[in-house]
């Protein structure tokens, strides 16, 4: 006979499905004692440079159930955002991931389907989802709850399917039935990603460097400048940065999206250079606002153009 556990996570797996993730395991509300020490090493490296909301909340990040009190189960979420097209080549580039509708948003009103569901199905259940923004070590959860490796280039990388995926994590108060971490690293003796990261942000034993990183500079760094050192690095990388997954040899498995969401917005795939040169703030207030663009803000776009304009 099924135990409770087992029949809830089935139930669990099932809606997951249902409701378009691609996979989706369960791990054990632990306390993540590895992990505190390798976040607390990256911070006092400064590796979250600029990014200070990093520092805060360290014991929520590390302790599920400072984040749901009485958490028992972290459920881990993936979602696939490879798109169908890609941008033209020869203009300013920008990462995947935002191609189409800002996934926070997306991923924000599945999650909320997902406890509804949770609570018909089994009943009075408390627990909470993020996406992201949230302190939650969404990476190594999802290593926790058998979902794939962290590689060497930092991306949590599933054998079958890649690493161009979000990841969005749920915790509850319930007891489930767990699935084994990730015991196994498929990246073996290669170094593609690191030999191939434009500012060498991908240091050994899987830390990156996130001050160094094109996608800190292009979309968290506030700063009206991107630093001189940097000139002549970003490969014509606009928002975001893909080298270190496009490089993988397992993101030859990436299948295409199927979350209309995602699809690629018409100007990502149409713009040309002179497009992106000419776009007015009213314009990009228009075309983006649903775009993760807009976390840049018109001022940071401008900013990074002139900046690949100029220094390559
Ligand atoms: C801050 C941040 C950034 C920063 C800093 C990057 C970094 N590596 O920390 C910047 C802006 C540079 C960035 C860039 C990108 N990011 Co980001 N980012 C985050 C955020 C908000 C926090 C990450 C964090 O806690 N960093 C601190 C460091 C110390 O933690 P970490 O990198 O997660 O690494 C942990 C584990 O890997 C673990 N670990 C390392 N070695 C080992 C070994 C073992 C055995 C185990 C178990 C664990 C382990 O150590 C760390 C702590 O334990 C998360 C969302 C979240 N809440 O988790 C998204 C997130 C990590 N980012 C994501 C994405 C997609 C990206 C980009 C690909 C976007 C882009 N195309 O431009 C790049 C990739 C850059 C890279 N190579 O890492 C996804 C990752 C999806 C995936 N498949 O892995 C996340 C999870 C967002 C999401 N919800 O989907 N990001
Ligand atoms: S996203 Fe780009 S800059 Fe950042 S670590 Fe990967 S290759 Fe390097
Ligand atoms: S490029 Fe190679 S080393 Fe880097 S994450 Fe992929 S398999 Fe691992």
């Amino acid at each position: 006979m099924k135990s409770r556990e087992n029949k809830y996570s089935h139930t669990i797996k099932q809606v997951a499905e249902r409701l378009g993730f691609d996979h989706c395991g369960i791990a054990k509300a632990v306390v993540l004692e590895d992990d505190a020490r390798r976040l607390e090493s990256w911070l006092n490296k400064g590796m979250n440079g600029g990014m200070q909301y990093m520092e805060n909340h360290f014991d929520m990040r590390i302790d599920p159930s400072k984040l749901v009190p009485g958490a028992k189960s972290v459920i881990t979420l993936l979602l696939n955002y490879f798109p169908i097209q890609q941008q033209k080549s020869a203009v300013p580039k920008i990462a995947k991931y935002a191609y189409g509708k800002d996934y926070h948003e997306v991923i924000r009103e599945k999650l909320k389907s997902f406890l509804a569901e949770i609570k018909l199905n089994i009943g009075e259940v408390n627990g909470r989802g993020f996406v992201d923004s949230a302190p939650v070590l969404e990476r190594s959860w999802a290593q926790k709850t058998g979902l794939g490796w962290i590689g060497k280039n930092g991306n949590l990388i599933n054998k079958q399917s890649g690493s161009f995926f979000f990841i969005a994590t749920l915790i509850v108060d319930i007891e489930l039935d767990y699935d084994d971490a990730y015991a196994k690293d498929y990246c073996g003796t290669c170094t593609k990603c690191i030999d191939s990261c434009p500012t060498d942000a991908i240091l050994s034993d899987k830390v990156i460097d996130g001050s160094k990183c094109i996608s800190y500079f292009t979309i968290e760094l506030k700063d009206a400048l991107i630093p001189d050192a940097m000139k002549g690095k970003f490969e014509n990388w606009m928002f975001g940065c893909d080298v270190c997954q496009d490089v993988c040899p397992w993101n030859r498995f990436s299948k295409p999206t199927e979350e209309m969401n995602f699809t690629p917005i018409p100007a990502i795939l149409n713009f040309s250079s002179n497009d992106w040169e000419e776009l007015t703030e009213e314009n990009f207030k228009l075309i983006f606002k649903n775009s993760p663009l807009k976390r840049s803000k018109f001022e940071g776009i401008k900013r990074n153009l002139t900046f690949i304009a100029t220094t390559s």
